[in-house]
């Protein structure tokens, strides 16, 4: 998924582009302003926000990130105005695929802290009204998981049948064309046992027989664990991959091949098996177990707004599935996220939307969706777009300052193995799990080692936290006063949402429109580089003034409606009646 986006993305030349609106900035609001003026659980009205704990904030100098680093950055991420963290996995782990091979799914790996840690983090976490939300790695374990050091110890191990173990097809020829999503067979011969099995990712990341039901139990404990621990829920890594096809029938080849070589498949007998959502079912009835509405998420790069529906079941599976159709558009189109907005409100599943830009995993959407010359603007743009639909926005760590890819320059330097096995087609995803940059000190304030695990970028000089909170224009402050309105305003909060304008090619508008309260708001977003002319009658929502009070960017009188002027790239963001 993610390679095609970085060959592209070397095409653009970054340059720096410091035009932005007025804006004026407010202080966090008050504590009493998250409380929920109706029953909607949660999440539903939360801003959650992914940390990538290696390169979040180290606090022992030994230049990686670690849980008390969050800690000690709470109260930052308290002023941003953020509801939940995400953090990807910190569980004992040979760090293969830097946590998601997890040898202990009940512990913390030393090198980010201890269990106590954990609990502090959640405890100063709750008295910020931050939740934590915990990784789950369902589909596969590490190959130094005792669970799996059993299993491939003998053919008759007890837990043998935890993991896929299958014949060959003959001398050298594994069971059959199943490619792992990180290159080659994702079939690996154990002479021990002379059988081979299974891997969807690396090599060191067997997949674990989710039709055994010991399998089953032993990992709705894992989830028991940490709720009982105070985790908020989960989000669920690579959940459409846990079931394969019991024939083993080979996929379909398609045509050309990939960076590491391997002719293009389709995935067709290793994702999106109907059993998942049996699986879904029973998350979702440990998770209701619990007080408190833990919230699942899931991380599924599901093909099209039907796919990704299921994934709700009937209200009985995810509250929240990532919609990376809506994450991977992938270019500045009003016609393709105006589509797939209304797709959503469309489809009868009803169930709340969940929209990101950027992770772990791919481009930062700071130059994924940058031209070149407005990277900023566009920050600001895709920032708008995420923090005022009625889907609940989830950020990644930095992309509120404006954090951009940065990829290793060499393949020495290359950490996530795809990175050294696609060079330099595939760098790998180093570039966007670069450390954050919160001033112009020593490794940008993250670490006081002499190296951290990856290099700052040059482009901390410029977009840290010290810098961009002095400055009233910058991309930090932005997120903030978007953060706030979304909170404090019914209209953002809990309205409705319709998209207008359909045959417009330049810009995605909307009116959010709070039906308790009657409390509105036009959003305009220009999506291209010309100054853009606009005109808006929305008497049909009985907003039958033609003035509105513009919020974004912020203007003394009020601004008419039927005569409006975007700039390139500009957002809008009116309070109408
Ligand atoms: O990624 C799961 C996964 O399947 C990704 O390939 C995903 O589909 C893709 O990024 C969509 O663009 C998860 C983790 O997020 C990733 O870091 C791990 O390497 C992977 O699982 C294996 O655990
Ligand atoms: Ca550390």
């Amino acid at each position: 998924m993610f390679r095609a986006v970085r060959s592209i993305l070397l095409l653009f030349t970054l340059s720096l582009a410091l035009s932005a609106p007025e804006l004026v900035v407010h202080a966090a609001p008050p504590e009493t302003s998250k409380t929920q003026s109706s029953a909607d659980p949660w999440w539903k009205h939360a801003v959650v926000y992914e940390i990538y704990p290696r390169s979040f904030q180290d606090s022992n100098g030994d230049g990686i990130g670690d849980l008390n680093g969050i800690t000690a950055r709470l109260d930052y991420l308290h002023d941003l105005g953020i509801d939940a963290i995400w953090i990807t996995p910190f569980f004992p782990s040979p760090q293969i695929d830097f946590g998601y091979d997890i040898a202990d799914y009940s512990a913390v790996d030393p090198q980010f802290g201890t269990m106590a840690d954990f609990d502090r983090l959640v405890s100063e976490a709750k008295k910020r009204n931050i939740r934590v939300i915990v990784d789950y790695v369902a589909n596969h374990t590490s190959d130094q998981n005792s669970w799996f050091k059993e299993s491939r110890s003998s053919r008759d191990n007890p837990k043998r049948d935890w993991y896929i173990w299958r014949d060959g097809k003959g001398p050298g020829k594994p069971p059959n064309n199943w490619f792992s999503w990180f290159g080659h067979s994702a079939w690996t011969l154990d002479s021990s046992t002379n059988q081979y099995y299974y891997h969807y990712f690396y090599t060191e990341q067997p997949d674990l027989n989710w039709r055994n039901p010991e399998v089953q139990k032993a990992m709705y404990d894992v989830m028991r664990f940490w709720l009982d621990r105070g985790a908020a829920g989960f989000r669920i890594d690579a959940v459409s991959r846990l079931f394969e096809d019991p024939e083993l029938r080979d996929d379909p080849i398609l045509s050309g091949t990939n960076a590491y070589g391997d002719p293009n498949i389709e995935h067709k007998y290793t994702d999106n098996l109907p059993e998942v959502h049996d699986i879904l079912k029973e998350f979702r009835k440990v998770a209701d177990s619990y007080p408190g509405n833990p919230v699942l998420i899931s991380e599924a790069d599901q093909p099209n707004i039907s796919e990704l529906t299921k994934m709700y079941g009937n209200d009985d599976e995810v509250q929240l599935p990532m919609d990376f159709q809506v994450a991977d558009v992938n270019k500045l189109s009003a016609r393709d996220f105006r589509r797939l907005l209304n797709e959503v409100d469309d489809n009868s599943a009803g169930g709340q939307p969940h929209y990101f830009f950027s992770n772990h995993d791919q481009p930062r959407q700071w130059d994924r969706y940058g031209n070149g010359t407005h990277n900023d603007q566009i920050a600001k743009l895709m920032a708008t777009l995420l923090l005022t639909t009625r889907a609940t926005p989830q950020m990644y760590y930095g992309e509120e300052i404006g954090m951009r890819t940065t990829p290793p320059t060499s393949k020495e330097d290359v950490k996530d193995p795809v990175g050294k096995l696609g060079w330099p087609v595939d760098k790998g995803r180093d570039g966007e799990r670069t450390p954050m940059q919160w001033d112009t000190s020593k490794n940008a304030g993250f670490s006081l080692a002499e190296k951290s695990w990856l290099p700052v970028p040059p482009s901390a000089a410029q977009y840290n936290v010290q810098d961009e909170a002095r400055d009233p224009n910058s991309i930090l402050n932005f997120y903030k006063k978007l953060i706030s309105l979304r909170r404090t305003m019914p209209a953002l909060r809990n309205g409705d949402q319709t998209m207008l304008n359909f045959d417009d090619q330049n810009v995605v508008a909307y009116v959010r429109k709070d039906a308790k309260t009657g409390d509105a708001v036009l959003v305009a977003l220009n999506m291209t580089a010309e100054n853009t002319k606009l005109k808006f009658d929305l008497s049909q929502f009985g907003l039958k003034e033609k003035n509105g009070k513009s919020l974004i960017p912020a203007t003394a009188g009020k601004i008419s409606l039927e005569n409006v002027t975007l700039q390139p790239f500009a957002v809008m963001i009116v309070q109408v009646r």
